[in-house]
Formats: structure tokens, sequence, C-alpha cells
């Protein structure tokens, strides 16, 4: 297996997965996403979105989305479960995933695009798309903040898939500088406890 990545959100969402399972890195194969090697058409062919992460197989099997490559680990390496194993668990988790990239991940993402035209180069950006961006970002930690002040993780008292996404997503906000409630209690407890692990500090 090799993984083609670069230092980004969402390649570091396989990384703290593989941590969290106790896996060893899978080898990597860099991509200039800033030189923009992921839009030539052998990149394509891998991806046809020209998106990292894509986990390449050894038989040529490709799989791209920085989920589904961990839904793959996680089928092969099923404990500990990062997906949840019964029906309630599966749907919760599931649920919370969806939440924390939809809702915030990708209004932080897209806040981040629009605002500062960082690949301006290969998509329309608008100003005003990216201060809504930011607007949405911000609703969804209030949100977010409501139920972590009760709540360990996102799904409940086991961290999970939901975490590693949110994660990923409030290290990215931060490191951009989004101007966003950072300091809300639930969060504020629940990003440096996620900090705090290991899977977390390298990666
Ligand atoms: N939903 C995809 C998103 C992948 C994605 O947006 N990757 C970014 C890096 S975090 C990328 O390849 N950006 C390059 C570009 O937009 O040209 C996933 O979870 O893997």
């Amino acid at each position: 297996m090799k993984l083609h990545e670069a230092p980004s959100p969402n390649a570091r969402r396989v990384h703290v997965f593989l941590k969290e399972k106790g896996l060893d890195a899978i080898p990597s194969v860099p991509v200039d996403i800033r030189g923009g090697e992921n839009l030539t058409s052998q990149f394509r062919a891998k991806n046809p979105f020209g998106r990292v992460p894509v986990l390449e197989l050894d038989d040529g099997t490709l799989l791209s989305e920085s989920v589904a490559i961990c839904r793959y680990l996680e089928g092969l390496h099923p404990q500990p479960s990062l997906f949840g194993t019964t029906p309630l668990a599966l749907a919760t988790i599931e649920m919370w995933n969806r939440r924390a990239e939809i809702n915030f991940m990708l209004s932080a993402t897209g806040a981040f695009r629009n605002l500062t035209g960082f690949f301006k180069d290969r998509e329309k950006i608008s100003a005003e798309w990216g201060v809504i961006s930011l607007e949405n970002a911000a609703d969804a930690l209030q949100r977010f903040d409501a139920v972590l002040v009760d709540s360990e993780f996102l799904a409940g008292d086991r961290f999970s898939i939901a975490d590693i996404t949110m994660g990923c997503a409030l290290d990215f906000a931060k490191m951009v500088k989004l101007q966003l409630p950072f300091d809300l209690p639930g969060i504020s407890r629940y990003h440096q406890a996620l900090q705090a692990r290991p899977s977390f500090q390298n990666s």
C-alpha cells in the first residue's frame, strides 16, 4: 500500500487514524498540491476529483476520500473500533462525523479558500461566500459546544472517527487564524484534550 498525499487536514485524518489504531504509517508518495500536481492527468487517473489523500493498494486499486480510506483500514484492523460496532454506535458516529465534516470542516476550509484565494489558480472564489462560510463555521461551533460541555467526545464517551475529523478541522482553522470562537468552554476543553493525544501530537 502507499498513500498519495500532501500535508493537509484530510491526509492528516488518515495519519491520526493509523496512530489511534497503533498501526505503522503507510509509505507516503508526496503530491505537490501547491504546484498543482494533483490537477495533472496522471494524478486524476488516480482520483478524478484531483484531491489528496489517495490510498493505492498493492494490486493497483485506488481509494480516495479520507473517511473511505479509514473505513477500509478499520475493516482490516477492527480493534480498537473507531467507527462503532453496534447499529446504534455505527449510526451515532456516522451522524457526528458527517456533522463535523459538513457543518464545520467544509465551512472552515471554504472560508479559508474563499477569503485567502489560496487556490485561486484553480477555482472560482468569492469573498462573500468566504464570509458566509466563516459565519456558518462559527454557528456550527456554537452547536458543537452545546454538546461538548456535557460530553467527553462527539459521539459520547468513546473517541471515534468523528473526533478525528473535528480535531483536524479545529487545528487547521486555528493554524490559518480563522476568526472563530475557539474559546467556547466545551470547544476549548475538547480541543485541548484532542491536542494532548499522542495521535494528534505526532501527526
Ligand atoms: N473529502 C475529501 C477532501 C479531500 C481534499 O479536499 N483534499 C485537499 C487537501 S486537504 C486537496 O487535495 N486540495 C487540493 C486542491 O484543492 O487542489 C477527503 O476527505 O479526502
